[in-house]
This record gives structure tokens, C-alpha cells and sequence, in this order.
């Protein structure tokens, strides 16, 4: 791989008054009122500004902002299998490199950054996103997570919490509580398998300073970064839509969504509550846990618990030079 070609240096945003006006994700798409998913775009967008080409995987964030011939992009975007998100971002950062070292292009290397879902980034979309991180590709990979399969029907997916009720894992007498199994750890699968990743973080909608912050720090960056971004979905979690941000800070202040840095083998920790609210207080406010008995909220408090007490586990893993 050719040396990378960026000096690119975002700054970072102090308050909410200093974000950029500016919109690279426009009004008028197709998304269900109120969707995590949209917001954190806009944010993104803003965040990244106009050198950027977005690649979107299948799924809500393709399918309902893109329908004959009209999207809300001002900025390049293109369609990708859900598969292979990573892959074609590879392949762009790959040609880019060559178009710039024929001096066919000119200017700043672009941000390339993947927008995938649940099911584009960890499940489906797992082997391209994981070769993209390990070949050590200069592009960001997005996982925004609304918790399921959405745009098929809110089908389970391998970040859908325990206890949720999906169509395909509907609460019955057979499996009272619905999803019998705790969630995949995109970050953690990300920071432990691949030696030349340098920053991870998650984020969520409810923090947009800090959201917009972690999205230009992973650019600024030289090499393979990757965010988690938590974006409730009132559609598939069942919740009313003037409350997906109370929904979001809900499971920060529950334990249930953490927020941290991994910052070359450094963690960082924002917004760690100094006492967690019972997660029941997140549950109640939607439909998808409404037939979780106490038993199973128990279960699922210590599993959070646990999850809050771990300490993170430092990985120093040699990262690659490039050719
Ligand atoms: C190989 C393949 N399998 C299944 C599908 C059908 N499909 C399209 S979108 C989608 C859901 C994607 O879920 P996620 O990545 O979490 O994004 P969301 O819809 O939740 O935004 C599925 C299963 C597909 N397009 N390609
Ligand atoms: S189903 Fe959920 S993620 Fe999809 S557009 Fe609606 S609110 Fe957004
Ligand atoms: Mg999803």
C-alpha cells in the first residue's frame, strides 16, 4: 500500500453553537420520524464536511434515503452489498492512492467512510469489514447500531439486547423472554483482532458535540478506524418518536450503552455516570422488552452489572508498517 497522502486536521467542536451549519445529509429523505439512524448521519456529515465519499451498505440507512433516483447526499455517496462494505471502501482508498500518485487527482485524500448497520457491520458484513481493518485501510467504518435487522422487518440481529422482541424472536410460551442471548461486542471484536486499528469509540446521539469530536479524531487519523454509534429506532424498538434522544441518554445513564475511546491501547471514558439507573427505567419505555417478567430484567441488570464493573483489557498488539 502507498504511503498515505493526508494532512488533513479537524478540529474539534467546543459547544453545540460551533458545529458547522453547513449540511452534507439534507432534509427530505424517507426515514420514519424521529430515526437515530438519520440524526447520527447528519452528524457525521457535518463532522466530516465536503472532502468525503460515504458507502452505504444495505439496509435502513440505504434503502429509505434512496429511492429513484433522489438522496439526500450533497456530498459522493454510493450503494454497496451488505456484505462488503469494507471491501469497497478497500478498493476506493486503494484507487484514490494510485489516481493521486499518477496525478490524475488532486487536493487532499478524501474521508472514506463506511455507514453500516448492525447487521453490515458485525454480522453480514463481518468479513469485508474485519479485512478492511487488518489489511489496514485509510477509511472509517461506522457501525450505527439500531439493534436489529430494520429494514427487513426488525429482524434479530447479533447487537440485539437480550429480551428483545424481534420478528424473529417473538415472545412465547415456548421462549418467554424473547432474545435468549446477550449481545456481540462490535468495539472490543474490532480492537481485539486487528494489529494496525489505532482508534475505536463508541458514541451515541444523545452527545452530539461528542459524537461530531469522535468522528473527527477517527479521520484525522492515518489508517483503519471504527465507531459504534447508538441510534435508537422508534419503528422496531417501539417507542414514541419525540423521545429517541431521551432514549438514548436513558442507556447511558442505565449502563446499558457505554461510551469510551480506545486511543492507541489507551481507554478513555466519557459520560460514566457515578450511579447507574436501574435498566428497568430504560426498558419501560419500550414495547420491544413490554413482556420481560422480573426475573428477566434481573438477568438482564446483571448482566450490566458485570459489564460495568469489567475492567477493559489492554490490548498492545504490534500495528504493521505500511509498504
Ligand atoms: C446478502 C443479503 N442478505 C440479506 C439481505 C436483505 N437485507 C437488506 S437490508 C437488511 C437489513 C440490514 O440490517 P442492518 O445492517 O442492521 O441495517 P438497518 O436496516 O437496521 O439499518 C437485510 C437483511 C441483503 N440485501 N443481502
Ligand atoms: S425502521 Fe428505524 S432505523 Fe429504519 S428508518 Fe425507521 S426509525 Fe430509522
Ligand atoms: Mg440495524
Amino acid at each position: 500500500m502507498a504511503a498515505a497522502i493526508k494532512t488533513q486536521n479537524l478540529a474539534p467542536v467546543k459547544l453545540i453553537r460551533n458545529v458547522p451549519k453547513e449540511e452534507y445529509y439534507l432534509p427530505g429523505h424517507r426515514t420514519c420520524a424521529g430515526c437515530g439512524p438519520a440524526l447520527q448521519y447528519k452528524l457525521v456529515a457535518k463532522a466530516a464536511g465536503p472532502n468525503t465519499i460515504f458507502l452505504g451498505p444495505t439496509g435502513c440507512m440505504y434503502v429509505a434515503n434512496a429511492s429513484y433516483l433522489c438522496t439526500p447526499y450533497a456530498v459522493p455517496w454510493m450503494h454497496t452489498q451488505i456484505t462488503n462494505g469494507g471491501a469497497v471502501a478497500s478498493g476506493i482508498e486503494a484507487a484514490y492512492k494510485v489516481l493521486l500518485r499518477k496525478g490524475k487527482r488532486e487536493g487532499e485524500f478524501p474521508n472514506i467512510i463506511v455507514m453500516a448497520g448492525d447487521g453490515g457491520s458485525v454480522d453480514i458484513g463481518l468479513q469485508a469489514m474485519s479485512a478492511m481493518m487488518y489489511r489496514g485501510h485509510d477509511a472509517l467504518f461506522i457501525c450505527y447500531d439500531n439493534e436489529a435487522y430494520a429494514n427487513t422487518g426488525i429482524q434479530t440481529s447479533p447487537t440485539t439486547p437480550y429480551g428483545g422482541n424481534t420478528t424473529f424472536t417473538p415472545p412465547g410460551s415456548a421462549i418467554p423472554e424473547g432474545k435468549t442471548l446477550f449481545p456481540k461486542d462490535p468495539p472490543q471484536l474490532v480492537i481485539g483482532a486487528h494489529p494496525a486499528v489505532k482508534y475505536v469509540a463508541t458514541a451515541s446521539i444523545a452527545y452530539p458535540v461528542d459524537l461530531i469530536n469522535k468522528v473527527r479524531k477517527a479521520l484525522n487519523v492515518v489508517g483503519p478506524t471504527f465507531l459504534h454509534i447508538h441510534c435508537p429506532c422508534p419503528k422496531g424498538w417501539g417507542f414514541d418518536e419525540a423521545k429517541t434522544v431521551e432514549v438514548a441518554r436513558l442507556a447511558i445513564e442505565t449502563g446499558m450503552w457505554n461510551m469510551y475511546e480506545w486511543d492507541n491501547g489507551e481507554y478513555r471514558y466519557q459520560f460514566k455516570p457515578k450511579k447507574y439507573k436501574p435498566v428497568r427505567e430504560y426498558l419501560k419505555l419500550q414495547n420491544r422488552f413490554a413482556h420481560l417478567s422480573d426475573a428477566h430484567i434481573a438477568k438482564l441488570q446483571a448482566f450490566v452489572d458485570a459489564k460495568v464493573k469489567a475492567k477493559p483489557v489492554p490490548v498492545e498488539a504490534a500495528v504493521p508498517k505500511a509498504n
